[in-house]
């Protein structure tokens, strides 16, 4: 008996398996950048793997991934976590500063990127020196004789025929980076095509001997505050999270077609765009484009998902653009998660496009839902009940159990909880306790099971001595018809008490009377509860993944 544990890959769990079940002729990622089906995506994610090793990448290592949702995406997080190395994906939003600070914590020596990040992303390997190799997926800009028409191939396809021992653009491209990186002494920098094509030469990688708990991946959280920490997520959490939320909730089968608005970078699109449908054998549909109303009501004519993903910022554009009632003609359920989904934007929008919406509540730490509504079995303004393989329980400050609707500090467990935070000691201790997590949310729950959330426990507000759900106030100002979305938050009155302010972004062709607003709260809810000042903005400050920032909004309020 040689006591070690049972190895276990989350790639060879989430596409080899397919293959392996004869399901290679099944497509796996469909959309504007490009089609594969399951066994080319087997085959790729094993040949960069193999690219990946000859370019120094070890198992453990971390490669830092800066990358539109494309098929080269996926192919890459598949083959990192093949060989054993960690995927550190992060958000396309951020700045060349905000990236060199997540890259210096990371340590990652390879940095994979597409085009569009490119200038962002060597601004911040240029304070990175650990960071030695660049690889760059993609399209690069158009170059002159492209744009004359003379020849133009999809990078890949010119760097396969460097196989075949001929010039390509992809080489001339190589070079060309080679000897500008040179020149500034940087990093090396790489095609995506021309790693890919070397490890197709080599022979594909074997998958590396992982076990259940290895690093697989690391998803950098800053909540709606503090610095950004990575929260270190195992193999056998993707699984669990495939075997609760994606089939027990979803019922994700291999007919279904994911479209997800939130990007492969955050856990809860990795989820949507990469581990359910693949563990499904099920069909993704990625999209390197920015999501708009108008460009996500064309994907869906175009790709017709089954299965649709947003936050609840994303379903209120979609209102407020009026986008096409046909549009979702295709979908059998859409799914809000990322913040809770105010009961009225649930109502507008099953009324206009006939698609129910099941909202839920996850987190980068438990890389994804683990409390959520039913299809079928909606209650709107609710989170939903606890997902099957998870447990959740809500305590007061003492620590204590809270009764039913009372409100209180929200704790999960599951098998999908990180493990930590990376280098984040002091944090991890105060999250992470023992196997339960603290969510930093207060909610109640119902006699029947049904979470509701209050707002984030640090952004609860107390009025005249007694709590105020920031949630509570938001989904009364939502019913009125100049309102688009709204944030309330808490300020501090001449007397140095908290008072409800509500910062509202009014509905398109729209006045908001502030008075009239208040009135409306005031005729509805307990009157300490009611905004005391209304203020108008043209847009709510949200963070890179898309979630109000209530910080910038009080420090609005305080001016
Ligand atoms: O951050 C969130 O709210 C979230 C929601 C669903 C799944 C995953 C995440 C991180």
């Amino acid at each position: 008996m040689s006591g070690a544990p049972e190895s276990f890959n989350a790639s060879v769990y989430l596409v080899d398996r397919q293959v392996e079940a004869g399901h290679g002729d099944r497509i796996a990622v469909a959309g504007p950048a490009g089609t594969l089906t399951y066994a080319e995506l087997a085959a790729r994610a094993g040949e960069f793997a193999s690219g990946l090793g000859a370019a120094g990448v070890r198992p453990e290592d971390r490669v830092f991934l800066v990358m539109s949702d494309r098929p080269e995406t996926l192919v890459t997080i598949l083959a990192v976590m093949r060989m054993g190395a960690v995927a550190v994906p992060v958000s396309t939003m951020y700045n060349g500063a905000e990236l060199d600070i997540l890259l210096r914590d990371a340590r990652a020596r390879v940095v994979v990127t597409t085009p569009e990040f490119e200038t962002a992303v060597r601004e911040a390997l240029a304070h990175a020196p650990e960071a030695e190799t660049l690889i760059i997926a993609g399209d690069p800009p158009p170059r002159m004789e492209d744009v004359t028409g003379v020849r133009v191939l999809p990078p890949e396809t010119e760097a396969l025929i460097v196989a075949d021992g001929l010039l390509t653009k992809a080489e001339d491209d190589t070079a060309l980076r080679a000897l500008a990186s040179e020149a500034e002494d940087g990093p090396d920098v790489r095609a995506w095509a021309d790693v890919l094509a070397e490890g197709r030469l080599a022979g594909p990688a074997e998958p590396y001997e992982t076990w259940a708990d290895s690093p697989a991946l690391w998803l950098y959280t800053s909540g709606t505050t503090g610095t950004p920490k990575a929260a270190m997520h195992r193999h056998h959490g993707i699984k669990s999270v495939c075997e609760t939320y994606g089939s027990q909730v979803l019922g994700i089968a291999a007919d279904d077609r994911c479209f997800s608005v939130a990007r492969l970078f955050f856990a809860y699109g990795m989820g949507n765009s990469m581990f359910f449908p693949l563990a499904a054998g099920a069909t993704t549909i990625l999209d390197p484009a920015r999501a708009t109303p108008a460009g996500v009501a064309a994907r869906l004519a175009e790709d017709r998902p089954t299965l649709f993903f947003a936050g609840p910022s994303f379903f209120a554009a979609l209102l407020a653009a009026d986008a096409p009632a046909e549009a979702f003609t295709s979908v059998r359920l859409a799914v809000s998660a990322g913040e809770a989904l105010p009961a009225e934007i649930h109502r507008r929008f099953t009324a206009r496009y006939g698609v129910d919406i099941i909202d839920g509540l996850g987190s980068t730490e438990a890389l994804h839902i683990f409390i959520s509504n039913r299809p079928g079995a909606v209650r709107p303004g609710t989170s939903g009940t606890v997902v099957p393989g998870y447990e959740a329980r809500l305590l007061d400050e003492e620590g204590s159990p809270v009764k039913d609707d009372e409100p209180g500090n929200l704790y999960v467990r599951g098998d999908s909880i990180a493990t930590g935070y990376w280098c984040r000691t002091a944090v991890t201790r105060q999250v992470f306790q023992g196997e339960w997590l603290r969510t930093g949310d207060t909610y109640t729950r119902s006699d029947d099971g049904f979470y509701t959330c209050l707002g984030r426990s640090n952004d609860m507000i107390k009025a005249g001595g007694i709590w105020v759900s920031p949630m509570e106030v938001e989904a009364r100002l939502l019913q009125h018809e100049s309102v688009a979305e709204c944030a309330v938050v808490a300020y501090t009155d001449g007397d140095g008490l908290e008072k409800p302010v509500a910062c509202v972004v009014p509905a398109a062709g729209r006045q908001v009377d502030t008075g009239e607003l208040i009135a409306f709260c005031r005729a509805e809810l307990a009157p300490f509860k009611r905004p005391r000042e209304v203020l108008v903005l043209d847009e709510l400050p949200r963070t890179a993944t898309g979630k109000v920032q209530r910080v910038v909004i009080r420090r609005i309020a305080a001016d």
